[in-house]
């Protein structure tokens, strides 16, 4: 079973990522991780930290000469802010004039409203607020990447890819342009070249406008952000048990990524306005080479029918809400005295919707990889591929499905 864990405070020592279940045999370099790490770290809106950081990936087990062993995949990303948080951050208690303590750290007692503050001081029994904050902060995301990159190089060897985009940030919506059943109906090279990971030129400025309003003004922004991912065979999840229903999969996955408050699929939110005609996905049929086989022309369902692939483009779509950092703080109240007072202030992001992007490609990827081994099974590369390749050469026969 394919399994990603994380660990690691925003300002410790650094984010780690254990993937275990990944095949042996796999094509991994360094570079694949820091390739999406160098995306994460991109994008207007975000705050000083990122001038800090200069996220690369040390791969300690699972990888030899650049092959997966089949052992646990361990990746360490150091905090270089650590260097500036020793004594606040480290495993053991400072050494201050007067010997061992907490004394020389402030706590934090000022909760932010949205923030993870209040729920985790109830929850953990913690009196200082940082004890929260530095593991619910979405710095965590770092480690999430790097072991999605490891999930992505995997699902390259079975001709998947995986590509987001924002389509909002605050009140500016993109247009949206593109087909749901054609990749190539958007620029994906627009998208990375984008400040904010749109496509929309137009939409980009207005985005970048609305982030440095929102600065100027104190305030943050969420914003709305699409995966797709494509290539992928159908029959991947199940509509026998809920729990394998792989939308379902999808939207706990994307919903679990800090900020998220809302996952569709495919046209979502949007189906419940319209009517079964003008939703579902028309059967048709293609031919060429005196060979027949089964296509649609749309994909409103986002390439999920009965919370299995069908063979079309996956499409997931999010809702970031705003930051809760804010530098004009919302009222609160000191958990320490229970005066009100105004909520946290401390070095934050603008928006991380440009960021949150990258991290829903890395969710994205981790339940489809993880879908392929339990369809496929998982110990060695070639035998996952060649099962696949049975498959799929099964599908083409029978006219179901046709990787083009
Ligand atoms: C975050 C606050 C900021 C962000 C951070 C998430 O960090 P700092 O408190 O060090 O200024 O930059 O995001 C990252 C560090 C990152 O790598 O994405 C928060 O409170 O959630």
């Amino acid at each position: 079973m394919l399994r990603i864990t994380t660990a690691g405070e925003s300002h410790g020592p650094g984010e780690i990522c254990v993937v275990t279940g990944v095949p042996a045999g796999l094509s991994l370099s360094r570079a694949d991780i820091d390739r999406e790490l160098a995306r994460r770290q991109q994008g207007y809106g975000r705050g000083g930290r990122m001038a800090i950081e200069q996220d690369r990936c040390r791969i300690l087990s699972g990888v030899r000469h650049g092959k997966t062993l089949g052992s646990p995949i361990s990746l360490l990303v150091e905090n270089r802010d650590y260097a500036n948080w020793r004594d606040a951050m480290g495993a053991e208690a400072p050494l201050t004039d007067q010997g061992v303590g907490w004394s020389v750290v402030r706590p934090v007692t000022l909760p932010r409203p949205g923030h993870a503050d209040l729920a985790g001081v109830a929850k953990y029994g913690h009196t200082d607020i940082r004890n929260v904050l530095e593991r619910a902060s979405a710095r965590e995301t770092v480690a999430r990447v790097a072991g999605g990159a490891v999930c992505k190089a995997l699902l390259r060897e079975f001709g998947v890819t995986i590509r987001a985009r924002v389509i909002r940030i605050g009140e500016v919506q993109a247009a949206l342009t593109g087909d749901f059943s054609d990749p190539t109906s958007v620029s994906w090279e627009a998208v990375e070249q984008s400040p904010v990971g749109c496509d929309d030129p137009d939409a980009s400025l207005a985005m970048c406008a609305a982030i440095d309003r929102a600065r100027t003004h104190g305030d943050s922004l969420g914003g709305v952000f699409e995966v797709w991912c494509w290539g992928v065979c159908p029959g991947l999840g199940s509509y026998t048990v809920m729990e394998d229903r792989l939308d379902a999969r999808l939207a706990a996955a994307v919903m679990s990524i800090p900020g998220v408050k809302g996952v569709e699929i495919g046209e979502g939110f949007r189906s419940a306005a319209l009517s079964g005609s003008e939703v579902h996905d028309a059967i048709g049929v293609s031919e060429a080479d005196g060979r027949r086989w089964i296509t649609r022309a749309t994909n409103r369902a986002g390439g999920l029918e009965g919370g299995v692939t069908n063979g079309q483009p996956i499409i997931v779509r999010a809702a970031m809400k705003p930051i809760p950092t804010m530098t004009r703080p919302l009222p609160s109240v000191d958990i320490s005295t229970l005066q009100a007072a105004q909520a946290h202030v401390e070095r934050s992001d603008i928006t991380a919707v440009p960021a949150a992007r990258v991290v829903g490609e890395a969710m994205v990827a981790y339940v489809v990889a993880a879908a392929y081994l339990e369809k496929f099974g998982g110990d060695y590369l070639e035998d996952v591929k060649a099962a696949v390749a049975m498959y799929e050469r099964r599908l083409a026969e029978q006219g179901l499905w046709r990787r083009l």
